[in-house]
């Protein structure tokens, strides 16, 4: 068997490895280092800076878990907004409800969102829908002239590189205006088996702006440890719209009983936050 191997050193001890059987591309861009390669175990894989960012077989998980979970907090979320998330998998859960009428997809590097429809059309095509707007700016810039958004979908790289002024406390405080008052932030908030600090200084910074600030789960097999969390944050405390058993959607992991379910912490997960 050919022995090519894809390998995220996920921290300086630990690794993920991937045998793949192709690389498709790989690139330096304006911002970072990119990489899409056929794997046999997930299918094909996008990496940012030798990071995994989606995969085929998984991307199902984050992108719906990252949307839906605040979505279904509202009754009529109109106007939502992607800072990052350049593959497009954020948009495509976002338009499945009705009530948006405009997701934005606010990215930095025009060339992964190029790669994604290149590679990654069954992730991508949603950005083409009419309802799609594509911004290729800074999302901290963009983020402090923006107002009246439902929902603020945080889908960022890890806090190194371009995506580290995405976790600090001044960009949650711009994210609070451009949020209508019922609106909700939510960002990926990395591995509570790796990353418990990076978690609660996140958290920290959500709570100088928001009142009410609350951490779920799901499993992610490519992320570092396989287990990821997610931070949301609101001024007010949400509580799951009547649309959770109305609005049918089409989903491979949420599902109305998750909606509850991913709050449900582990212990250790609990004492993180
Ligand atoms: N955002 C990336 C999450 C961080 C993954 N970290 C890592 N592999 N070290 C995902 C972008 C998908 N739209």
């Amino acid at each position: 068997k050919r022995q090519t191997w894809f390998t995220e050193y996920q921290t300086d001890s630990l690794s993920l490895g991937l045998r793949i059987e192709q690389i498709l591309k790989a690139e330096e861009t304006a911002f970072q280092d990119l990489l899409v390669a056929e794997t046999e175990t997930y299918g094909r894989l996008l990496a940012l800076d030798g990071a995994v960012q989606t995969t085929d077989k998984d991307e199902f998980v984050y992108h719906e878990m990252i949307t839906h979970v605040p979505l279904f907090m509202l009754d009529a979320p109109r106007k939502v907004a992607v800072i990052g998330g350049g593959d497009g998998g954020a948009i495509r859960e976002i338009l499945k409800h009705q009530t948006v009428q405009e997701a934005h997809l606010v990215e930095i590097d025009q060339a992964v969102v190029e790669a994604a429809r290149e590679f990654f059309p069954a992730i991508s095509s949603a950005l083409s829908d009419p309802r799609a707007y594509v911004h290729y700016v800074d999302g901290i810039e963009w983020v402090k002239s923006a107002r009246d958004f439902d929902v603020i979908v945080v889908d960022s790289t890890d806090p190194v590189g371009p995506a580290k002024g995405l976790f600090q406390a001044e960009f949650y405080q711009s994210i609070a205006k451009a949020l209508s008052p019922q609106g909700i932030l939510v960002a990926q908030s990395e591995s509570p088996f790796l990353h418990q600090s990076l978690i609660r200084q996140m958290k920290a910074g959500m709570q100088t702006a928001f009142s009410d600030v609350r951490l779920y789960l799901a499993a992610i097999p490519t992320y570092p440890s396989g287990f990821w969390s997610f931070l949301m944050a609101s001024k007010t405390p949400p509580s799951v719209s009547r649309r959770l058993n109305e609005d049918a959607i089409e989903t491979r992991y949420w599902t109305p009983a998750i909606q509850h379910a991913c709050f449900v912490l582990p212990k250790f997960v609990e004492d993180i936050v």
